[in-house]
């Protein structure tokens, strides 16, 4: 049995500890170490989660030689930075997304990433679930026919007061985008990873509903609700909280879809419907065990994510059997098994085909959102580069 791969993992907040749950299933990979930007906190998280080693800046953790993989948590506005001096660094990168905040930025990681021949990868994790796999199969094996149709949306409602407030809504953390790069990205990166094709051409329309809300003293976590307080200091926002883009794909079938961060009751609702010329499916993440198949010419079927039931190349997927509720930490656990899977065995991008997300992945994700927003504001279709 060789050695354990050692990871440090960059960032704190809500995705940092649900990195190292999902690597810790692994079982062939150890968290050795944790950083933030304040050496206190870090302590104390690494403390928290029995992490040896705390690092009060990433720079530190980079000239640790045991660690070969970093994963980048962090706020937006710094993914470039930290990817960059991982991949310079020599370590293989886990990257959450957006991968960068332009795809001049985005492009150049995967420059850079290919030059110095790490392994790079970005936590695209809806398309970690078995369902998913099984649809991608189905796919490929021709189950649907032709692919006439996508559209779906990705809802979410922790953004629905004024009084709601996160970093992700300034465009100097978060980037230019918000609701579009924080989760239309991934709705995008979950159809075109499913069908096999890519978006080409967009247009959009998009709408900030709250360009003013209210900001209690300090900072609150992804999905924390702020405290009721007496006094908010009053903060613009441009950042889109609603946007509804029509899609065109490569081979010129036809989509569209709608991502919200205001929907009451809509928790974190990624659907997505697909009609082909033999059926239709539907598919909801939470509900991710079970599939809608649609017949015109008999009675539609549901069905539900079993190892006995599935196609061969879903079936790794599956860590529990059928009936066993699987959902969102299986997804990260996935994607974490393959990344690491694809390093413990020595591959290379440059010649074998990897099952997770790269940079190329994250890179065009950033041309896609970049073209959307060009697409509202010159009101045409845009052409994706
Ligand atoms: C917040 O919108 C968020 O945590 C996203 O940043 C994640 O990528 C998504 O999986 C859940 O919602």
């Amino acid at each position: 049995m060789g050695n354990k791969i050692k990871a440090g993992i960059v960032g704190t907040g809500f995705i940092g500890p649900a990195h190292i749950e999902a690597i810790r299933r692994l079982g062939f990979v150890e968290v050795i170490a944790l950083a933030d930007s304040d050496m206190e906190n870090a302590r104390k998280k690494a403390d928290e989660l029995h992490i040896p080693l705390a690092y009060g800046n990433y720079q530190d953790m980079l000239n640790n030689d045991d660690i070969q993989v970093i994963h980048n948590c962090t706020p937006n506005h710094l993914h470039f930075e930290i990817n960059k001096a991982a991949i310079v660094a020599g370590k293989h990168i886990l990257s959450e997304k957006p991968l960068a905040v332009s795809s001049e930025e985005s492009g150049e990681l995967l420059k850079l990433a290919k030059q110095h021949q790490v392994v790079h990868g970005v936590n695209f994790n809806y398309r970690q679930y078995p369902m998913m796999k099984q649809l991608n199969q189905m796919i490929k094996e021709d189950e649907l026919g032709d692919l006439y149709l996508v559209h779906g949306s990705y809802l979410q409602d922790w953004m629905l007061y004024d009084t709601d407030f996160n970093w992700r809504l300034l465009g100097n953390l978060g980037g230019q985008s918000r609701a579009l790069a924080d989760i239309g990205s991934h709705w995008c990166d979950t159809v075109q990873y499913v069908t096999g094709k890519k978006i080409a051409k967009v247009f959009a329309d998009l709408w900030t509903v709250h360009p003013v809300r209210k900001r209690v003293k300090g900072s609150s976590l992804t999905f924390a609700k702020q405290q009721q307080a007496e006094e908010y200091d009053e903060i613009p926002v441009s950042t889109e909280d609603y946007a509804s883009v029509l899609i065109r794909f490569e081979d010129g079938s036809r989509g569209v879809f709608t991502v919200s961060q205001v929907s009451a009751g809509r928790k974190n609702a990624l659907s997505f419907e697909i009609n082909g010329s033999k059926k239709s499916v539907y598919w909801q993440q939470e509900n991710p065990a079970q599939m809608w198949i649609g017949y015109r010419d008999q009675p539609n079927e549901s069905l539900i994510a079993d190892p006995a039931l599935f196609l061969q190349e879903a079936r790794g997927s599956i860590h529990h059997p059928g009936g066993h509720g699987e959902g969102w930490p299986d997804a990260m656990k996935n994607g974490m098994l393959h990344f690491y899977r694809f390093i413990y065995e020595g591959k290379s991008l440059s010649l074998d085909k990897p099952e997770f997300a790269t940079f190329e992945d994250g890179h065009r994700s950033m041309c896609v959102t970049e073209a959307i927003l060009k697409s509202y504001q010159t009101q045409q279709w845009v052409d994706v580069n």
